[in-house]
């Protein structure tokens, strides 16, 4: 649910995203400051020495449990002279906290361990697990900052140090405590990834719009709109042909007829298109199209049809291999709910007096000013989740879903509940205790890793990454090395679990279509051969980040709606209209994402950029590279070291070694042969 929110995001420029990530990161990081303790090596090494090593393992490891701090005595003494550290000692200005994920998680069976250091520091990075050295790889950069990284495979214990080089030969042995030299890794995951979320293509479908399966229900709404409870409104819910023009009632209260049934009849589509994942926006009994303002939790509305049409929905599902997850609305309540509704008739003396905030009583339903409701809407009261009754209510609907069968829950609006982070933490608690592969996702705009460390939420809804970065470069508002910037503190400050986790949204029933925002023009209109490309410049870098990238429904098609006339883009599906280029291009991107193993992993690297470029790969190999210029030029593009195989564009499939030209407004992927 999401009001203004929406037009105040686009005004976040990519550079006001960016000092927001960096604070946010500065005040996660453990930051070591530099205290002018360096020891300056007295037998220089060329960088060439060090930068080529592979494997670089000290030549005495055991002798780092025994070695006294302070002392000279180190490893590998003879080549360098070493400088030891302890974290929080300072020095090497190196940032590790093993007790947060964007440091330490398990991502794809393994744990990927990374350390920050500033910029050109360091020629190379080194940990040392186990005795074995293993080089770190060089993951990210940002406003004076590096970030490495290496997988451990395996998810058991193992105690680990870290080596950092200078091409000037200087070493710098990063250790835990004086006390406790080494790291230790218990072994225990505490934050486990939802892996079937890793390789998966998500879909968001707004019921009410997508497909009419069953034309008997269409005027059930009548009995529930909130239009008919509201004492301030003057207007009634309005019932349209699947093609009519839309109203000024087009948001909320123009209902076009669309159901669960209609869904289930639509699964073959989904199943073809490579759809994994559905996200149904509400589908519990409430006073509107968009079903936020929820009557009862535990109803199926009777305009999308029965609880039997969902169960049968989600089995079909289930037997194409679709999972379901259902939109979770703990906030607020519509004016039809029915423990407001006695609050309403009983005032005080009402059980569920203490469930809300009332100012006043008695009140007129919908009056904003009787009682604490959702950004002042008075269609919206807000529920006192700092009430335990309240909470146990809404944690026993949560699992009454998930037993149902839903495979995990989007969160509405979850930063506005009282006592929020309490809340949520004991919904995770119950719900992954019962599920543990439950995927479990806040409607949380901006980057906030505070959620994402384990103990609440798996993913946000990424909008900070798909319109913040990704739609900012393809529409051309930030260059590539923006874009790259952006990247780098979006994916240093979350854990390479919750990269694999992530819900890649671009556009949803709250934003305006990215068709439309990349100039395609709005509902109705025939997008240009540019707002086109961008399409497809945009939804490449969709689909090649870490994580799932959600399709809302339609855009598939080339579907295009303005969200600022009437949340246009929330128009039905037109299922005898669609953009053949457009619908093919997502059909293969759907295929790559299941084919290429370097999409089904957690890891991204960016390797370069420029006012145009923005190049990196994916996977723990770098097995996959994708090249995107947003540019109105051609540009030549220096490959990594050895063969590539081109598999995007279709139909191209040339090896390619050494350097490839790629064309204005577009992207290439390539794969390592
Ligand atoms: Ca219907």
């Amino acid at each position: 649910m999401k009001s203004t929110m929406p037009s105040l995001k686009k005004t976040l420029g990519a550079a006001v995203l960016v000092s927001i990530l960096a604070l946010i990161l500065a005040n996660e990081l453990w930051v070591l400051t530099q205290q002018g303790r360096e020891q300056i090596s007295t037998q220089t090494k060329t960088s060439s020495q060090v930068s080529t090593t592979t494997t670089y393992t000290p030549s005495t490891t055991s002798s780092a449990y025994t070695t006294t701090p302070g002392t000279t005595t180190s490893p590998n003494s003879a080549t360098a002279f070493p400088v030891e550290e302890y974290l929080g000692s300072g020095g090497s200005s190196a940032v590790f906290n093993p007790a947060d994920p964007a440091f330490l998680s398990v991502a794809d069976g393994g744990v990927v361990l990374r350390l920050t250091t500033p910029a050109g520091t360091y020629s190379s990075v080194y940990v040392v697990v186990n005795g074995t050295s293993i080089e770190m790889k060089r993951q990210l950069k940002w406003s004076g900052y590096e970030m490495w990284y290496a997988r451990v495979d395996g998810v058991g214990p193992f105690e680990y140090y870290f080596v950092l080089a200078t091409s000037e030969g200087r070493r710098v042995y990063l250790y835990n405590t004086t006390e406790r030299p080494l790291f230790n890794f218990d072994g225990v995951d505490r934050f486990p990834q939802v892996r079937w979320v890793v390789g998966s293509v998500g879909y968001q479908i707004f019921p009410d719009r997508f497909y009419n399966g069953d034309p008997t229900n269409d005027l059930l709404a009548n009995r529930t709109d909130e239009l008919c409870l509201n004492a301030f409104s003057t207007s009634r819910p309005a019932f349209s042909n699947w093609s009519d023009p839309i109203t000024p009632l087009h948001c909320c209260h123009q209902y076009f007829g669309g159901d669960l049934k209609g869904i289930t009849m639509k699964l073959g589509y989904l199943k073809s298109l490579g759809v994994d994942m559905i996200y149904l926006n509400p589908i519990f009994l409430s006073g509107s199209v968009h079903g936020y303002d929820t009557y009862d939790y535990l109803v199926v509305d009777p305009k999308y049809g029965t609880q039997e049409d969902l169960r049968n929905l989600i089995i079909r599902a289930h037997d194409l291999g679709i999972r379901v997850i259902f939109d979770f609305v703990p906030d607020h309540v519509g004016i039809g709910f029915w423990a407001f509704l006695d609050v309403y008739e009983k005032g005080p003396s009402s059980k569920y007096w203490y469930w809300f905030t009332i100012y006043k009583w008695p009140f007129k339903l919908g009056d904003s000013s009787a009682y604490r409701c959702w950004w002042g809407f008075g269609s919206l009261p807000q529920l006192n989740t700092t009430n335990p009754e309240v909470r146990d209510y809404l944690l026993n609907v949560a699992l009454y879903w998930m037993d149902f069968g839903f495979d995990g829950m989007r969160i509405d609006t979850p930063t506005d509940l009282l006592g929020a982070k309490d809340f949520f933490r004991e919904l995770r608690a119950l719900v992954k205790s019962k599920y543990p592969q439950a995927y479990i996702v806040g409607e949380i705009w901006d980057l906030d890793p505070s959620w994402l460390k384990g103990d609440l939420f798996d993913s946000l809804m990424f909008y900070s990454l798909g319109r913040g970065v990704l739609l900012a470069f393809s529409s051309g508002k930030i260059t590539g090395t923006q874009a790259a910037e952006a990247l780098s503190v979006f994916y240093a400050s979350i854990g390479a679990n919750v990269a694999g986790m992530g819900f890649n949204v671009v556009d949803s029933h709250d934003t305006s279509r990215v068709l439309t925002d990349l100039g395609g023009g709005r509902l109705g209109d025939k997008p240009s051969y540019e707002s086109i490309q961008r399409l497809k410049l945009l939804t490449v870098l969709q689909f090649t980040m870490p994580g799932m990238p959600v399709i809302f429904q339609g855009d598939e098609r080339g579907a295009l709606g303005d969200k600022n006339h009437f949340d246009e883009q929330r128009y039905p599906i037109q299922w005898d209209q669609l953009i053949p280029e457009v619908y093919n291009h997502y059909l293969y991107l759907t295929t790559l994402k299941h084919t290429l193993p370097g999409l089904n992993t957690s890891i991204i690297r960016v390797l370069y950029s420029s006012d145009d470029l923005l190049v990196y790969t994916r996977g723990y190999n770098d097995e996959v590279l994708v090249i995107a210029n947003n540019g109105l030029i051609d540009h030549e593009v220096q490959l990594p070291e050895g063969a590539w195989r081109v598999v995007y564009p279709a139909g191209y499939q040339a090896v390619v070694v050494n350097k490839i030209r790629v064309s204005p407004l577009s992207a290439l992927i390539l794969v390592k042969e």
